[in-house]
């Protein structure tokens, strides 16, 4: 097993730590089987994020913007979530002050247990009426119909997420910004931290006063930041943590 020397200083502060807040990004599902953004294998790498995901491209093409959104609906449906999602489902009940913040839209984090979650991007498998804005939980792979339309009103069906030039919704990010703030750790894990306002949350923290914590195989601009930052991957590091802290955890108990 890797020994990483920085791992012990971080549980001398981890151990006794009550409020932890942890914002995740695509990397934390690589290991999943599900392509991030930006890398060599990014999604993006076949697309450009501003010919489709973006109102504009919906509005242009919303078949197009569909397909995209259905594939990728397709290879997340067969993912599971790995030990880096499991770890911090596990953390939730270990920590009396323990926030998720997402980026993803993959809903991994709730297969894997966790509750206490804020979705800065939304859910791919939540559909909006672009007309009543209701929200429904949609789980057809395929989709019976591309682009989908209203049931109740027939209008376009649009995915709930947030598109790049959308606003996120004031009420998460509020709550993403205060939980940030008034936080001890912050871990930033499996992001490229160059998606505002997302990218913000962990300087808000360092405001704070709060150690960030970072884990990417990548360094990225937040990594000149991090008090701790541990080049790797987040099903390998987590599990590194995991470990040492709950033999300090079972320390402090005997
Ligand atoms: C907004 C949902 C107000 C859709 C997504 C300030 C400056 C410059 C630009 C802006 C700014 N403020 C706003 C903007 C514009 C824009 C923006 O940030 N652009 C960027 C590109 C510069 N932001 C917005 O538009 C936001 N809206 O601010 O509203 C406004 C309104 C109008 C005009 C201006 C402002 C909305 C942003 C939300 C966009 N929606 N997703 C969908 O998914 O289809 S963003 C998309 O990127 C995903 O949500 C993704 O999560 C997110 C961030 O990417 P990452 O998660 O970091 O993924 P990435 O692939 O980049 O990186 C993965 C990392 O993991 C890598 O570092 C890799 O090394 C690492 N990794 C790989 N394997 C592993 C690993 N790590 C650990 N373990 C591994 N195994």
């Amino acid at each position: 097993m890797r020994k990483i020397p920085e791992i012990s200083q971080l549980i001398d502060i981890l151990y006794q730590t009550k409020q932890i807040v942890v914002l995740t990004g695509a990397g934390i599902s690589a290991e999943s089987g599900i392509p991030t953004f930006r890398g060599e294998e990014g999604l993006w790498k076949q697309y450009r994020a501003e010919d489709l995901a973006t109102p504009i491209a919906f509005i242009k093409d919303p078949k197009l913007v569909w397909e995209w959104y259905d594939w990728r609906r397709g290879i997340i449906a067969s993912k599971k979530p790995n030990a880096g999602h499991k770890i911090l489902g596990r953390w939730e009940k270990i920590f009396p002050n323990f926030i998720l913040i997402t980026q993803n839209i993959d809903g991994l984090h709730q297969k894997a247990g966790s509750k206490n979650i804020l979705e800065l991007h939304g859910n791919i498998w939540k559909v909006r009426c672009t007309e009543e804005r209701t929200i429904t939980e949609n789980h057809d792979i395929p989709l019976e119909e591309i682009p989908p339309h209203c049931p109740d009103c027939g209008a376009l069906l649009r995915p709930h997420v947030v598109w790049f030039g959308e606003s996120l919704s004031s009420s998460v990010l509020y709550k993403a910004f205060q939980v940030s703030s008034s936080c001890e750790i912050i871990f930033s894990i499996g992001t490229s931290a160059v998606v505002q306002p997302a990218a913000s949350l962990p300087l808000a923290a360092a405001e704070a006063n709060a150690k960030i914590v970072e884990i990417n195989p990548d360094p990225t601009p937040l990594t000149s930041y991090a008090d701790f930052s541990f080049r790797g991957k987040a099903g390998e590091i987590l599990p590194l943590i995991n470990k040492e802290l709950n033999k300090k955890l079972k320390d402090r108990k005997e």
